[in-house]
């Protein structure tokens, strides 16, 4: 199926999701296998608290996808919803996105990191907080999950340091709930398709192979209340398991 890269990517999406949001020592950790699981299973949270919800997986994942999934679902419900994706969100942060993806410039991991957590700070400042605390519902394509994988793990910076610097840009605010989208590398490029691609989606199939790896690793070991749902098969079939994990 032919993909809409420019319609998809080419802007900023910061539309109207319900609020609480949690630092990182609230969370509690992911059982330690690895099948698919339900958040009951990672957590006692009502579903009710769940305000802040991020979507994360490999690049082709189908992360765009069930984020509007979601939101037109919890929209339907009656809920003030505020998608927005990252990098961007905010002028500043498109202006970063332009720079990490589009631009030819060497950049280095901690570059990367540091421009991932800049672009994030601004967006946490302008849009998600002000969203949490009116009490909207912001569901995010990609958060610091995506930092802590991509520069931390597989660009090498270091799990700890990025953390440390995404603590900084974001003051602590972390998802309710991380909603991990399970495909394996080859799946997702044959999402991605042979259409125009940015700099890290260039990368060769054993980046995105460590990127899948490195999720598992990561974000088990307790960034964010983790839900796994395999995302594999139909997008409608997804988006209903995404909500079956979420109980919403
Ligand atoms: N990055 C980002 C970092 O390194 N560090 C960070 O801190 C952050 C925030 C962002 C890049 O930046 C990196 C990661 C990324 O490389 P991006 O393009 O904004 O780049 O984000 P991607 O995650 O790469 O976005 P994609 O659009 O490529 O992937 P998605 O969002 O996972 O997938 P989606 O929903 O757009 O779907 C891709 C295609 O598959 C189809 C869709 O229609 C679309 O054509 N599709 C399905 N087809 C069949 N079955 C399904 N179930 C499908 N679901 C979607």
């Amino acid at each position: 199926m032919p993909r809409e890269r420019r319609s998809r990517k080419g802007r900023p999406r910061t539309a109207a999701v319900g609020s609480g949001s949690s630092a990182p020592e609230q969370f509690g950790e992911r059982p330690q296998n690895s099948c698919l699981c339900s958040l009951a299973e990672v957590t006692d949270r009502a579903p009710a608290s769940l305000r802040f919800i991020a979507f994360e997986g490999a690049d082709g994942a189908g992360k765009t996808t069930q984020a509007r999934l979601l939101a037109a679902h919890l929209r339907a419900l009656g809920h003030e919803v505020v998608e927005v994706r990252e990098p961007g969100g905010t002028q500043t942060g498109e202006h970063v996105r332009t720079l990490l993806l589009d631009g030819d410039a060497p950049l280095g991991g901690r570059t990367e990191a540091l421009l991932f957590a800049a672009a994030r700070a601004q967006l946490v400042e302008d849009v998600i907080a002000p969203a949490l605390a009116r009490g909207a519902t912001v569901i995010a394509d990609r958060y610091v999950g995506s930092s802590l994988v991509y520069q931390g793990v597989v660009r090498g910076v270091g799990v700890e340091d990025v953390r440390r610097i995404n603590e900084v840009g974001t003051g602590g605010l972390m998802p309710d709930a991380t909603v991990l989208l399970a495909v394996t590398a080859e799946q997702a490029a044959a999402r991605r398709g042979a259409g125009a691609a940015d700099r890290i989606e260039r990368e060769p199939i054993d980046f995105h192979r460590s990127v899948i790896a490195a999720y598992d690793e990561v974000l088990a070991a307790g960034d964010g209340r983790l839900v796994r749902v395999d995302g594999t098969g139909d997008s409608e079939d997804v988006a209903a398991r995404v909500r079956e994990a979420l109980a919403l």
